[in-house]
């Protein structure tokens, strides 16, 4: 009983903590990421937030995502930053005047996106505090984030779509973009890093990585945002997410009085294309398909275990990833690393290629819950003994979880307060 106690008192202390950071981060409208590194507002970044906000203020988490469908774009894409405008220009690069975009609102913001986590999170919401005029409001903005993946972004001519920058994948030095990154130019961009300023080198990408990134960006922009760039990638995660929030916008639609059979068809469909495209069934886990060669791309990575959250992925399929995320990502010895520890790119503190994530773990964990109810313990176990060890800080070292990154990082608070509950 005193155990019991103990760890009652920590799982309350850790609420109260969780609750401090995000309270600390919210600006009024939003809540940022982090104060110092990432001072705007991210997408996918508030959808996670949104779902942890839900468990002690319905309220903000509503407006944190209604805010942020304020940045979007007429064509439906959902910038994957929105610009504080109270914020010095210089505070982030790169900046709004490199991406120099505007949404219908006057916001400023970025041209690209990110994982579109946004109806699994504005289902959650609603659940936690159930609310039809929130929904029908979100709906069609829901909708038409979808559609614009659907139109733009198809880019095969498949069922999957995908993303023509690393940012896009919010995986962005992930080992996988290695090798269609290596193709890219890179022009030096000087002095312009600010993330330098805050976090030492050895735990971000590189600045090769960066001088990609840029040229990258600067390539889509000068194309009006439109088009390919010479980064096309089918990535599991984007495209599992992707997935599944058909399959939580059905549910969304039903509610609101509009036909979920669409949705629940796409979920369906996007499933399938996930199979017939991104599964390696010798090596047990989902690779991402560079769409410029047509190849897989080898490196394993947590993106790949994520199509566990699809409600209709064959049992024999999730069985396999399973066993895989436990004999080559140590599922169940430690928290969900961003890449394999015995893998030949794995770095212990740089930033996704072997550092665990908070948000990625919850993904899988939400795949996880019905199939392995035990696995899915210790993976909760194993967020609460990093954030109770290390704060709520940006990443995790695996083994020890020595912490990394930022520190009251939003996404590590608000995901710990969900599966608190
Ligand atoms: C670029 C905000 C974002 C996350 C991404 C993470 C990191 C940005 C950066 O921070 O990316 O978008 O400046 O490094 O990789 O997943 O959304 O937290």
């Amino acid at each position: 009983t005193v155990r019991a106690l103990d760890s009652i008192t920590s799982e309350g202390e850790l609420r109260r903590r969780a609750i401090h950071v995000l309270l600390t981060n919210w600006t009024g409208t939003y809540t940022v990421p982090s104060r110092t590194l990432y001072p705007h507002q991210w997408s996918w970044d508030s959808a996670f937030i949104a779902v942890g906000t839900a468990r002690w203020s319905p309220r903000r988490a509503r407006t944190e995502l209604l805010t942020l469908f304020g940045g979007q774009w007429i064509d439906g894409r959902v910038p994957h930053i929105v610009f504080n405008p109270a914020v010095p220009p210089d505070a982030y690069f790169p900046g709004p005047e490199f991406w120099g975009a505007r949404a219908p609102s006057g916001a400023r913001t970025s041209g690209i996106v990110q994982p579109p986590v946004h109806a699994m999170a504005a289902w959650r919401v609603h659940l936690a505090e159930p609310d039809r005029a929130f929904l029908r409001r979100l709906y069609p903005w829901l909708a038409a984030q979808h559609r614009y993946l659907r139109e733009a972004r198809r880019m095969s001519g498949t069922d999957l779509v995908s993303i023509v920058h690393p940012w896009e994948s919010g995986m962005d030095n992930s080992p996988a973009w290695d090798g269609p990154l290596a193709a890219v130019p890179a022009p030096p961009i000087g002095e312009r890093r600010r993330d330098l300023a805050h976090i030492v080198a050895a735990e971000r990408p590189t600045d090769r990585d960066y001088e990609r990134y840029i040229e990258l960006a600067r390539a889509y922009r000068d194309g009006g945002y439109t088009g390919a760039t010479a980064f096309v990638v089918e990535d599991p995660m984007f495209n599992a997410v992707y997935g599944a929030a058909e399959a939580d916008l059905a549910r969304i639609a039903a509610v609101c009085g509009a036909d979920p059979t669409p949705h629940l068809r796409r979920a369906e469909e996007i499933t399938q294309a996930l199979l017939d495209r991104l599964w390696d069934e010798e090596n047990g886990i989902f690779h991402a398909r560079d769409v410029v060669t047509g190849e897989l791309l080898p490196a394993d990575s947590v993106s790949g275990l994520v199509p566990l959250i699809l409600p209709g992925l064959p049992a024999d399929v999730a069985d396999r990833l399973i066993a895989t995320a436990v004999d080559r990502f140590g599922l169940g010895d430690h928290l969900l690393p961003s890449y394999p520890p015995g893998g030949p790119a794995f770095e212990l503190s740089r930033y996704w290629r072997g550092p665990s994530w908070i948000n990625t773990a919850w993904l899988v964990l939400q795949g996880l819950r019905s199939r392995d109810p035990d696995l899915a313990a210790k993976l909760t176990a194993g967020m609460m003994e990093a954030v109770a060890t290390a704060g709520f800080r940006e990443y995790f070292d695996p083994i020890t979880s020595e912490g990394h990154g930022c520190r009251d990082f939003s996404w590590s608070a608000a995901l710990l307060l969900d599966v608190l509950v």
